[in-house]
């Protein structure tokens, strides 16, 4: 069946008005399938994002719905209180017509349909400081504003998501079995991989001793998950909800380093392209702080360049098993490109290694 076939019947489970006039893939996620819908009635358009959720990744799709729906529902009343305006800060699922939060196909394949937020954008790269700075504060104020969220109804919608020892370990795991005979490719990479297991625990130990406490956090704080307003050019709301649940502020801190803060992107061919920008980490460093108002504590604080050097890590070796198990988890658009961006992480690693003393120190400069 064509993909439009398939959401033609998928539609036929929503009470949309009027006729669908264009229905076109959407995004650059590398994990659900994203289509922007337009319907027209009269001469009144409306859009949505329709999304096939990954099921071999979220293997229960009901519970990831079942936590979105509870985070934008506690979202919303807290942007209403703040005068705000819920239809555009905040995602808004649209339930179909049996009222559920989600369809499910004639192939058992699961949908779910957003209101699509207008005259509004998502950055792949920045385009300034004050834009970064500003995606700082967003990310640092959704992080607070679920600072009471109660955690303990949060499903774990992919276990061990950002356990990097279980990272590691899966790692040496495709390593070792080289089921697609591409091992040999990667010996270097390996070696790096290998000298830092130590290191791979130092953030989940703080965690099991009590140390680092655990949040409600987003885990997947990159650039293009926040929605900028066109017109004014600020943060306008936070987005790709599927994984928020409990984890460090620090590896969401550093999620948002690693990707927004890289000269070159994720899947630079040209390593040389490729660092952090102090720059850029500074202005971060100082939006999150700020957007967390006060929320951190002196651990947290000081860990911050720990965070980002450790999901950064994580995301290396998480591109370099999937390319060693034939490329099943990340959508790929050319052969290698996994292995592409694994190399782009080992580069911002060893950068940001090379600047630690540099980046505790701007980490100090902002600790209130
Ligand atoms: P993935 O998990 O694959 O990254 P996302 O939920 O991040 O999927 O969505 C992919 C892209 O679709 C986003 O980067 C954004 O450009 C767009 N998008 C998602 N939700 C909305 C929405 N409600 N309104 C407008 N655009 C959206
Ligand atoms: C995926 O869904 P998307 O494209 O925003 C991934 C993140 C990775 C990221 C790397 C559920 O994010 O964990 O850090 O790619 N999401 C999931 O770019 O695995
Ligand atoms: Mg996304």
């Amino acid at each position: 069946m064509e993909i439009e076939e398939r959401i033609r019947e998928v539609i036929s489970h929503y009470r949309f008005s009027g006729g669908l006039t264009e229905c076109r893939p959407y995004g650059s996620g590398h994990i659900n399938g994203t289509y922007r819908l337009t319907f027209r009635e009269g001469d009144r358009e409306k859009r949505y994002i329709l999304q096939i959720i990954n099921r071999s990744i979220f293997t229960k799709p009901e519970e990831v719905m079942e936590n979105i729906e509870g985070v934008t529902a506690w979202l919303r009343k807290k942007i209403l209180e703040k005068g705000g305006d819920p239809e555009r800060e905040t995602l808004n699922i649209v339930p179909a017509g049996d009222g559920a939060l989600f369809c499910v196909d004639s192939r058992g394949e699961y949908w779910r349909v957003y209101h699509f937020i207008e005259h509004a954008v998502c950055l792949d790269q920045v385009r300034s400081t004050e834009d970064f700075y500003q995606s700082a504060l967003a990310f640092g104020n959704f992080q607070r504003l679920l600072s009471d969220y109660p955690a303990h109804t949060l499903h774990e919608t992919i276990r061990n998501f950002h356990n990097t020892p279980e990272r590691y370990r899966q790692f040496q795991e495709a390593f070792r079995r080289d089921a697609f005979g591409r091992a040999a490719q990667v010996e270097e990479e390996a070696r790096f991989v290998e000298e830092r297991e130590g290191f791979s625990h130092t953030l989940m130990d703080l965690l099991d001793s009590g140390k680092l406490p655990l949040r409600v956090t987003h885990n997947d704080t990159k650039l293009n998950n926040l929605m900028f307003d066109s017109a004014t050019g600020k943060p306008l709301c936070v987005i790709d909800l599927d994984t928020v649940m409990p984890g460090l502020s620090v590896m969401d801190f550093g999620d948002s380093i690693r990707y927004g803060a890289n000269t070159g992107a994720e899947d630079e061919r040209d390593l040389s392209r490729v660092s952090c920008s102090m720059e850029l980490y500074e202005a971060y460093v100082k939006g999150f702080i700020e957007g967390c108002a006060g929320a951190l504590t002196e651990l947290e604080l000081e860990m911050l360049p720990v965070g980002a050097i450790m999901i950064t890590f994580e995301n290396a070796m998480r591109f370099l098993t999937d390319y060693l198990e034939g490329d099943h988890y990340y959508k790929i658009e050319w052969e290698g490109q996994n292995l592409v961006r694994a190399r782009t992480q080992i580069k911002m690693v060893r950068d940001m290694e090379e600047k630690l003393p540099l980046m505790k120190a701007i980490a100090e400069k902002y600790r209130n």
